[in-house]
């Protein structure tokens, strides 16, 4: 594995890797919308939650413990999630996926663990949403969907107290919840089936702005080793995949996600 720096020059290697690459898989974590504002899951959670990890309210007994609290904050990070724009990381990446759909037989695919939705606000088709949309939602009891209005939060202004979650008008007995994968439930079998058939066909994958601690995400990119598909990882900090890499780039997706496509001429190039 080779390590770089965004204020290094992109080597020649990983220029050439990205210009002739014609079928790509990237993998998107928190890290990709920090730039953003939305906070990342390694950050300390304040108000309400500072008693809280992500990893603690982000599951089902949490929620059954105190639904208001787990729910406000879900609401909460939905509002801000509204209130804030894809960055340079998430339009460079659509960009790239426009450049390669005009290519005989090429593609990017992305798979992401965010949440959010600021690679399709940036024009990106995500092929995988591997752990659910903090705006869609469903009942925790019969599992229907349901479009709730916006939350009545800022984004920005603490909630001052819990706000309880709504009952389904469907069955009216179950709570709403977000539908979203909480630790210990099951990932969406579409969304993870087909992001494994994407690596499998891959022959560049990226994994951008992830810790790669969350599991089966994180062992996604491993798909590709078998086959001798280069990796390149994307990421201020080492983290659990690094070692598995070929080329580690040190340094904010908003920098190197445009600095790379400038390198392999295909950004500025109608
Ligand atoms: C399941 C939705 C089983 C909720 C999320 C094997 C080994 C060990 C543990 C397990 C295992 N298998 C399963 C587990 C348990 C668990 C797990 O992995 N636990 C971890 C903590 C050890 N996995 C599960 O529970 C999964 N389910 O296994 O079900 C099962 C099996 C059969 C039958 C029934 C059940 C479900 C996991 C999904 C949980 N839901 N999200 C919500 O959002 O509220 S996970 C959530 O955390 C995110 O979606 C994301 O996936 C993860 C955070 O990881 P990252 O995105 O990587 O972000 P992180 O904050 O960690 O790091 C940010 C990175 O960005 C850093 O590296 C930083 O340096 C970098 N960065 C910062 N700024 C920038 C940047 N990079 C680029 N540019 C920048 N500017």
């Amino acid at each position: 594995m080779r390590e770089l720096s965004v204020s290094e020059e992109v080597p020649d290697e990983v220029v050439a890797l990205v210009r002739e690459a014609r079928r790509v898989v990237v993998l998107t974590g928190a890290g990709i919308s920090a730039e953003s504002g939305v906070p990342t899951f390694r950050e300390v959670q304040t108000g309400l939650w500072e008693r809280f990890s992500a990893e603690e309210l982000a599951t089902v007994e949490a929620y059954e413990n105190d639904p208001a609290l787990v729910w406000t904050w879900y609401r909460w990070r939905q509002a801000l999630i509204a209130a804030v724009e894809p960055n340079a990381g998430h339009r460079a990446l659509a960009l790239w996926q426009q450049r390669l759909a005009d290519v005989d037989g090429g593609w990017l695919a992305v798979s992401t663990q965010n949440v959010d939705d600021l690679h399709e606000r940036a024009g990106a088709d995500v092929l995988g949403h591997l752990h659910g949309r903090i705006a869609a939602h469903r009942c925790a009891d019969c599992g229907e969907p349901d479009e709730l209005p916006p939350p009545e939060f800022d984004g920005f202004t603490a909630p001052p107290e819990p706000v309880d979650p709504p009952f389904c008008t469907h069955c009216e007995e179950g709570l709403m919840r977000p539908d979203i994968v909480w630790f210990g439930e099951m990932l969406p079998a579409s969304d993870f089936d087909a992001s494994s058939a994407a690596i499998r066909a891959a022959d560049l994958v990226l994994a951008v702005g992830t810790s790669g601690m969350v599991q089966p995400a994180a062992s996604l990119p491993l798909l590709g080793l078998e086959r001798g598909v280069p990796i390149i990882e994307v990421n201020p900090q080492e983290t659990e995949l690094t070692d598995l890499v070929d080329f580690a780039i040190r340094g904010p997706s908003g920098e190197v996600l445009p600095q790379l496509l400038q390198a392999a001429g295909i950004a500025g190039r109608r």
